[in-house]
């Protein structure tokens, strides 16, 4: 039992009642801490290090409280002063550590890895600033600082240096650990971080722009900082190291510290990388190994037996391909040992597709992952079928033991017990408390599928939780949406082949519906959210093109009573919590073959929003889980897509000529909305579709037309809507990050 009155009391000299909401967040921050600070870390012998470039971790106050079995007792103590615990977390600052659907992902692991009692702890780096923060002006997208790290915060400063060696200097770095309290656990984990104490937050000019050549001031002051130019490139390699030499040097002190001899390395030590941003681990623990008298054979061997890879995309411009001149200039002394790598595969593997080094002599990260690891994972069943049938098939030609599919999770103390406690708390009451550990169990919900009642409560909760999306986006955005209108949402980040165009020119296509006398049955609300890396300037042009249509729409008295447009703005995990449990469609758009995964299409299915969306990614798995009539599918599958790839089969124009598509494509730069934005951004993206259009917006807009309407219409039969909701939901316990967290442990880490 904890007694906040005298807690606050204790801090402030004053009464929970007297507190500011600010005072009572730091109480709370505070006392959190001191609960997980409390906990042993887990000290059994082998233990996983997840490295990531990226956790997005979100904010963490309601999470730990949670994890920590103190958010019940606190939100009573804190209603009972008249505080609410949503308005005292809107004080605390959001870290933006990761872009999108990789770091959360690595955010939802180390909740599942805590909660399951593993040993394993993330390491990473503490970016100053994160991802930028996105505002809106002009109809258009413009970036600032997010300055997340408050003088009081999660982060501990521990007295634990290593110096990590770059070609003209060294460097010392610091590292900070957040405590990772797993759901109702004796241990805790950590998430390590590292950073650099000279980093200077002044060399920043306007928006995000600094001085990417001053290491020393720059290092982790943001992540990924445009890497479009070669100073960017360069910089994305510094920070690179910097993360791996220094898990290395405590993976390593760990290791020792309980007892390794080195040579049994990969008894105590076991390392996922994900993705191939921290791929230079493999060379860096080589070259540490060798230093600490093991023979380079041998170290080769270490090495092989601990290291394992996450793939999270096949999109080609996405895998890292570093020239060997960049890693000279940066980390000269593992150039010969890449070197060397690369010649014992090219003296044993004929097959050149596959080398590390290619004839242009760019360094191949993920095939250094795939020969010097014994395990390569894909994140959906559909996207590993892909890696070993197309993108990776010489490797598994090579390999086919070293393939093994993890589809994705999400935490459902966060996407569900959190975010939506109204739905957390039916539950309980209906299913008791055995989903919390084994998310399985939801599935005994189809036993009351046909309850009226339920049917009731279900439609209580989604109207409970768009009102309360409604009053932050007023707060934050100062719009207002209207909460009997249907809930349509697609949020992510922007990128071509996520198809937000594709969404855009549906909206198109009402609004001259309606303007043409067509009247839906009921309002719709199509919410966008997401950023757009700084560089991609089609993306940029997307957002342009959605902000346009949202104020076209809004200033038009016959059409806004039927369909608003809100793109929300800075859309980030906050958002995400406030965005997911009022939805009633989940926009799963991409063109098949190409989202490796997605995740948010999970967090959705468990809130109670049914899926539109095509046959791709964990879609897929989504799909055969709730069957045929609990999901609108529609667009053409993976294979033909890939076909039509091979083939250059797609021609954009063929499509744009069709008499139900060239007025949605030309309706972009028709007089209204020239009017209202820019000419050369909406002309671009017009001329993107019709000369290019990479990924297929035109195939499959037809369709999506058709399987949209129908779902609209579905919606009406509000009966039958909510028994494919309760399937939804039923059937989400599946996506659970614990259960994809015990097939990484059963199947690759193998810790005890
Ligand atoms: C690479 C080189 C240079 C600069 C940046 C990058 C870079 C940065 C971030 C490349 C990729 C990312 C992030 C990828 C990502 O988020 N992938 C998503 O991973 C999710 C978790 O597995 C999947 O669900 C999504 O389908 C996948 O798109």
């Amino acid at each position: 039992m904890i007694d906040l009155q005298t807690f606050v009391e204790t801090k402030y000299g004053k009464t929970i009642q007297e507190s500011s909401n600010e005072e009572l967040y730091y109480a709370l921050l505070e006392l959190s801490k001191e609960a997980s600070s409390a906990k042993p870390t887990n000290a059994s012998k082998k233990k996983v290090y997840y490295i990531s470039a990226e956790f997005l971790i979100g904010k963490l106050l309601s999470n730990n409280l949670i994890n920590l079995g103190l958010y019940e007792e606190v939100k009573t103590q804190l209603a009972e002063a008249g505080k609410d615990l949503i308005e005292i977390e809107s004080m605390e600052m959001e870290p933006s550590l990761g872009n999108g659907g990789l770091g959360r992902l690595a955010a939802c692991f180390l909740d599942s890895i805590a909660t399951l009692g593993l040993n394993g702890d993330g390491v990473g780096l503490n970016y100053h600033f994160g991802l930028f923060k996105q505002v809106f002006r002009d109809n258009q997208q413009f970036t600032e600082p997010n300055d997340w790290i408050t003088d009081e915060s999660w982060l501990n400063r521990s007295s634990k240096t290593y110096q990590v060696p770059f070609a003209n200097f060294n460097l010392t770095s610091t590292l900070y650990d957040i405590d990772v309290p797993g759901y109702k656990t004796e241990t805790k984990n950590r998430l390590r971080l590292f950073d650099l104490d000279s980093v200077d937050a002044s060399i920043i000019k306007d928006g995000i722009d600094f001085d990417k050549t001053d290491i020393l001031k720059n290092l982790t002051l943001f992540l990924y900082p445009d890497d479009s130019d070669r100073q960017g490139e360069l910089l994305r390699i510094f920070q690179q190291y910097f993360m791996v030499s220094n898990a290395a040097q405590l993976i390593l002190d760990e290791a020792l510290a309980k007892g390794s001899n080195l040579h049994d390395l990969a008894d105590y030590a076991v390392i996922q990388i994900n993705d191939t941003h921290p791929s230079l681990v493999i060379p860096e623990m080589i070259r540490l190994l060798t230093e600490r008298g093991i023979d380079f054979d041998e170290a080769v061997t270490i090495v092989k037996s601990m290291m394992a890879y996450t793939n999270h995309t096949i999109l080609a411009e996405a895998l890292e391909k570093w020239p060997l001149d960049f890693l000279e200039e940066v980390v000269p002394h593992l150039v010969p040992i890449i070197k060397e790598l690369d010649r014992r595969i090219k003296e044993t593997v004929t097959d050149s597709t596959t080398d590390i080094i290619d004839e242009s002599g760019r360094v191949h990260m993920a095939h250094m992952d795939i020969h010097y690891g014994y395990s390569v994972n894909g994140v959906a069943a559909l996207h590993t079928d892909i890696l070993k049938t197309s993108e990776l098939k010489a490797f598994y030609d090579l390999y086919p033991e070293k393939f093994n599919n993890k589809t994705n999770g999400i935490t459902f103390r966060r996407w569900l017990m959190h975010c939506n406690p109204r739905l957390a708390r039916f539950l309980d009451e209906i299913l008791g408390h055995g989903y919390h550990h084994d998310a399985a169990e939801l599935e005994t919900l189809l036993d009351v599928k046909e309850s009226t009642l339920v049917k009731k409560e279900l439609e209580k909760i989604k109207t409970h939780n768009k009102r309360k999306l409604q009053r932050y986006l007023q707060a934050h955005q100062g719009v207002t949406v209207n909460p009997d209108s249907i809930f349509d949402i697609q949020i992510k980040r922007m990128h071509e082949y996520k198809r937000q165009q594709m969404n855009a020119l549906y909206v198109i296509h009402k609004y001259l519906d309606i303007k043409a006398g067509n009247i839906p049955a009921r309002p719709l609300t199509v919410f966008f959210g997401g950023k757009a890396a700084p560089a991609y300037t089609i993306a940029q042009d997307i957002i342009h093109l959605i902000l346009c249509l949202s104020e076209l729409i809004a200033k038009d008295p016959e059409v806004s009573p039927h369909l608003q447009v809100v793109m929300v703005e800075n859309y980030n995990v906050t958002a995400a919590s406030f965005l997911i449990p009022a939805a009633d469609i989940s926009e799963q758009i991409s063109l098949a073959s190409k989202e490796a995964s997605g995740t948010g299409n999970m967090k959705f299915m468990l809130n109670g929003a049914l899926t539109l969306g095509t046959e791709d990614g964990a879609n897929v798995e989504i799909h055969e889980l709730v069957g045929d009539e609990n999901i609108y599918v529609f667009g053409k599958d993976s294979q033909t897509v890939i076909d039509l790839y091979a083939n250059n089969g797609y021609v954009a124009r063929d499509f744009y000529e069709k008499a139900a598509i060239k007025p949605l494509v030309d309706f972009i730069v028709s007089e209204e909305l020239m009017a209202l934005g820019s000419p050369e951004r909406l002309g671009r993206l017009h001329n993107e579709l019709i000369v290019k259009d990479w990924f297929m917006t035109l195939l499959d807009l037809e369709d999506y037309i058709v399987v949209k309407e129908k779902m609209l219409a579905d919606y009406e039969d509000r009966s039958r809507w909510l028994d494919k909701v309760i399937v939804n939901i039923a059937k989400a316990g599946f996506f659970s990050s614990d259960r994809t967290i015990a097939q990484y442990n059963e199947d690759i880490w193998k810790l005890s």
